[in-house]
């Protein structure tokens, strides 16, 4: 056991800013990707010492770590949190300490919009709809004929698990034709979505949509499709729509396996680093800050995907 004043010297180094990041996990590509723009936007180069806490998909993970940056007197706490609720306890105490928090990515649902400063992240609702949008013009001309839809959902109650599946819904209910078979949980991991995919496969032999909540639960869900001797992509059996658009999922729509990505973009330290940077200079911030993304078909993947990072 450390007193308050040891830890507090390790990050000391003169006059950073000391910044704690509770990461919800590591459970993909994309979120690999978010944790490196972040961990490089809060560089000692840039006067940020920064404590990274991988929560592990689990929330109390989460809060443990957030009660050691409240212990240790950080100057700010970013918190990407797992799922919406739960977070008003711990929120408070951070408030009570009087350091600001910073929501990134997936949002918290509270009462009290004063437990943080401001949130940065992507719009999962539109993300979803857009998702349904090109299922519609995809579709144009087949009105009449069933079109049967699986969806694969990320961690239940996180905000990218609701945004993108009421996105997505909100579409199919204008469509009598759409008839979603399932809505089954697969954690945004590439082996969950393959275990899901498959029993869906055994399941059903008429699935024409997979409607998947990541890129990694697409990955999954693709050897589940090809170990089961069936196509698809562009000219397969299963059309397939994915979220996030990582650097192997442009791989995937190179060989036509995915017919579509719709764009999450994770590369969100740049924009956090500049809000705390107005906050020590004490000037206004947003309270919500969108982060845009596009829709990648796979036609034209190998331009889209030139100059990209991640
Ligand atoms: O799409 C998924 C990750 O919250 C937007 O979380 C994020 C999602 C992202 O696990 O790959």
């Amino acid at each position: 056991f450390q007193s308050n004043e040891t830890v507090k010297a390790e990050h000391m180094d003169s006059d950073l800013i000391i910044v704690g990041f509770s990461q919800l996990g590591s459970e993909s590509d994309w979120r690999t990707a978010n944790t490196k723009s972040i961990q490089n936007a809060f560089s000692k180069k840039n006067g940020f010492s920064l404590i990274f806490s991988n929560g592990r998909q689990r929330q109390e993970n989460q809060i443990k770590a957030i009660r050691s940056f409240i212990f240790q007197e950080v100057d700010y706490i970013v918190i990407a949190p797992v799922t919406e609720t739960g977070w008003d306890t711990v929120l408070q105490e951070a408030k009570q300490a009087g350091i600001p928090v910073i929501i990134v990515d997936r949002m918290i649902e509270t009462e009290d919009d004063s437990l943080y400063v401001a949130w940065v992240g992507t719009d999962k609702y539109a993300e979803g709809s857009r998702a349904g949008q090109w299922l519609e013009q995809h579709l144009k001309g087949k009105n009449n004929d069933t079109i049967n839809i699986v969806v694969l959902e990320g961690t239940p109650n996180s905000t990218a698990q609701i945004g993108r599946s009421k996105g997505f819904e909100d579409i199919a209910k204008k469509h009598k034709n759409w008839n979603i078979l399932a809505r089954e949980n697969g954690d945004f991991t590439k082996a969950k979505g393959k275990e899901v995919m498959e029993k869906l496969l055994q399941k059903y032999d008429d699935i024409d949509v997979l409607v998947s909540q990541n890129d990694d639960m697409t990955f999954g869900a693709i050897e589940a499709i090809r170990e089961m001797g069936l196509t698809c992509g562009v000219n397969g059996d299963i059309t397939i729509i994915s979220f996030d658009a990582v650097s192997e999922a442009f791989d995937k729509m190179e060989e036509g396996l995915i017919n579509v990505d719709i764009e999450c973009n994770p590369l969100q330290g740049p924009m956090i680093a500049q809000i705390i940077g107005r906050l020590e200079r004490g000037e206004k911030v947003e309270k919500i800050s969108y982060v845009t993304g596009k829709v990648f078909e796979a036609e034209r993947a190998s331009r889209d995907r030139i100059g990209r990072s991640y």
